[in-house]
């Protein structure tokens, strides 16, 4: 797939690597039977962050200098809108075959949180399961299952002891050769202690520990791809507090379809779903059909998406102001001197 990207003369003078890591001035790559770093220069320095080489990115380099000729189109994009004001995209990971949301059966496990990471996933177009882990630590670990699979129809729930259980068996059906999957979830949950596991080595810290020092892994973005024993690819993330929602009202209409599909039930299409008359949500919420949390929730990722896409929208206007007034003011200037020069 990667080779249908390059041109005959290209395919010649190069090879193939994948990004593992990104720290603040080099990355590290992986190719077939060798590992690299390259300094963040040429085409590796794009201004625009969306088009930096990172984790899970494919690179061609040129044979023996090494140097970074092209980064292969991206399978897929998942992105959440960076901490603070302004709507700027940040990337987690590219090139993704599926997505595992990472629970524990525990106090972590929080079903609007998972809904959440799932909108932002699906919305990438990207599979994903649910992962609970610790269920060595809760008596009941079916009903946390039952909880997550209600989230949504299509997407699997499996339940692991990560210390324990077989993990290559309980992930081998998504981890198959030149695969690649990424866990994501809250800090603590078990995501390295899987990866670890995946590995068949202690290569990531466990104990979340390391990653919540924000310190000591300021130079990195915290996330690595490791290649498998069996020729599949894993990434591990660190447990993100905010993981705001982009633009992309796509995953909110996926994740949760039966509340789209209701509110088209409603009598009036201006119905605001409050005390209308012939009102489809209120008679599922009062029936018990509709949980009031998923509705709940649904509005407010809902409203989240909508408002990421409205900045987006007024900062594009804005710059395009912006560059109208420049383009004036210097037309502006321009005339002034052609004057002043007669
Ligand atoms: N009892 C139990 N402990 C687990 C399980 N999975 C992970 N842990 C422990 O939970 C802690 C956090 O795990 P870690 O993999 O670092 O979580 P991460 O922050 O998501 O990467 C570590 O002490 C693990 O040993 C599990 O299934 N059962
Ligand atoms: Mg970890
Ligand atoms: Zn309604």
């Amino acid at each position: 797939m990667l080779q249908q990207q390059l041109s005959l003369e290209e395919l010649e003078c190069g090879y193939a690597a994948r990004v593992s890591a990104v720290f603040r001035d080099r990355i590290e790559l992986k190719t077939l039977d060798n590992e690299l770093s390259l300094p963040i220069t040429g085409i590796l320095a794009s201004a625009d962050p969306i088009e930096r080489p990172t984790t899970g990115d494919w690179l061609w380099l040129e044979n023996h200098s090494n140097k970074a000729l092209k980064l292969f189109e991206r399978l897929n994009v998942l992105q959440r809108t960076a901490a603070g004001s302004e709507a700027k995209s940040q990337l987690i990971a590219v090139n993704i075959d599926t997505l595992f949301i990472v629970s524990s059966c525990n106090q972590d496990f929080n079903v609007s949180r998972i809904e959440r990471y799932l909108t932002l996933v699906l919305a990438a177009h990207i599979p994903a399961v649910i992962v609970l882990t610790k269920t060595d630590l809760c008596a009941d670990a079916d009903s946390y299952a039952e909880q997550a699979q209600a989230i949504h129809h299509d997407v699997p729930v499996i339940k692991v002891n990560a210390l324990t259980d077989d993990i290559g068996q309980a992930f081998s059906y998504w981890t198959g050769v030149g695969q690649t999957i990424a866990f994501l979830g809250s800090s603590g949950v078990g995501k390295s202690t899987l990866t670890n596991a995946l590995l068949g080595q202690q290569i990531q810290d466990t104990a979340g520990i390391r990653e919540d020092d924000a310190k000591g892994r300021h130079t990195t973005t915290g996330r690595s791809l490791f290649a498998m024993p069996n020729g599949g690819w894993v990434l591990d993330t660190p447990g993100m507090r905010e993981l705001r929602l982009n633009d992309d009202l796509s995953g909110v209409a996926e994740v949760f379809d039966d509340i789209e599909a209701l509110q088209k039930q409603c009598k009036f299409n201006n119905c605001r779903h409050e005390d209308d008359q012939g009102c489809a949500i209120q008679a599922a919420l009062e029936a018990g059909t509709l949980e009031l949390r998923r509705w709940q929730n649904y509005q407010k990722l809902h409203r989240e998406a909508l408002r990421a896409r409205q900045t987006k929208h007024e900062q594009h206007e804005h710059g395009r102001k912006f560059g109208k007034e420049i383009r004036q003011a210097l037309k502006g200037k321009k005339a002034k001197r052609n004057w002043a020069d007669q």
